[in-house]
Order: structure tokens, then sequence, then C-alpha cells
């Protein structure tokens, strides 16, 4: 069994419901669980600025797939909700990171695991410490610390229950 954490995010054709979609869809994986979900935030764009706002969570998996296996169900879910990625660093209906899987180091052609970006992005560490508070990310160290060294740059809690 492997304690994985995926990055989820939309800005595009309802994001938030683009991302409740993607973890249900998630709890149907084979020889996966889904422990936790982080609460969804709003997080100003990183890249272009004219683009609107993204929906960003991270929700915790236990699995028996491999790395490679899970990107392939990801993948599949990001093509059925319609994937679109209108340009580098731009606007997308779903992205889904393997963020971290277990202890593992992956560095190929289809992953970098952890994923190289997480030490720079709030709506990936606020979340990621939020459910996980004592993570020890290989090559990074304790979320605490990160966490600490990242500034919220507009990241901000979405209440559900107003929507
Ligand atoms: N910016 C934010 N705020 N959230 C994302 O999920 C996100 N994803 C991306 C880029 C384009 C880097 N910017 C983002 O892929």
């Amino acid at each position: 069994m492997n304690n994985i954490f995926i990055g989820l995010g939309s800005n595009l054709s309802d994001p938030i419901q683009q991302i409740l979609m993607a973890v249900d869809t998630l709890k149907k994986i084979p020889e996966t669980r889904v422990i936790k979900r982080s609460s969804l935030y709003a997080s100003p764009p990183m890249g272009p600025q004219d683009q609107p706002d993204y929906v960003n969570a991270v929700v915790e998996l236990n699995s028996e797939l491999s790395a490679h296996k899970l990107l392939d169900e990801l993948q599949t879910i990001e093509q059925k909700q319609g994937r679109v990625r209108l340009r580098h660093w731009g606007e997308r209906t779903l992205d889904l990171d393997i963020l971290v899987y277990g202890e593992q180091k992956i560095d190929d052609e289809r992953l970098t695991v952890p994923h190289s970006g997480i030490k720079e992005r709030a709506f990936v560490l606020y979340p990621l410490a939020e459910i996980a508070p004592d993570l020890i990310i290989p090559q990074f160290g304790n979320i605490a610390n990160l966490v600490q060294n990242c500034s919220r740059s507009g990241l901000n809690k979405i209440n559900l229950d107003l929507i």
C-alpha cells in the first residue's frame, strides 16, 4: 500500500464542480481509496495573469497501483472531464498531479515525483498542510517548514456551505 497525495486544479467550466466531480471519480479507481480531501481554495493564477482564478485542492489516497498506472488513471479522468488546455501555463478544465507517492523519487519522461513545483506553490502547500500537517516530503523536507517559507499569495479557502 502506498500513501499518495494528488493536487487538483481547474479554472474553466465551473471549476468547483470540476474538482468535486474529480474527487468522486478518484474514489472509483481500482485498488485505491480516497483517505482525505482538503478544503477547496481559490487562488490567483500562477503564469499568465489574463486567465480566471483557479480552484485548487489536495487529496490523500492509498493505492496498490504503481505511480505510472495511477498516472494513467488520472489522465483518463482528465480526458473524461473534457480536459482542454489552451496554452502553456494557461487555463485548463482539470489538472491532476501526483505530488507525493510514498517515499518514492521518480524522474522520467512521464513523471517527476515529488512534483518539482511543490516548494513555490501556495495552492499546493497550504491544502497539503491542511490534511497532512506532519508530512515529510522526500527531498523537500517537512511541510510546516515549506509552508513557512511560502507566502499565501492570495490563496483563500472556499466556503462550500454558501454555494
Ligand atoms: N495557478 C494556480 N493558481 N493554480 C493551478 O492549479 C495552476 N496550475 C497551473 C499553472 C498554469 C502553473 N498555474 C496555476 O498548471
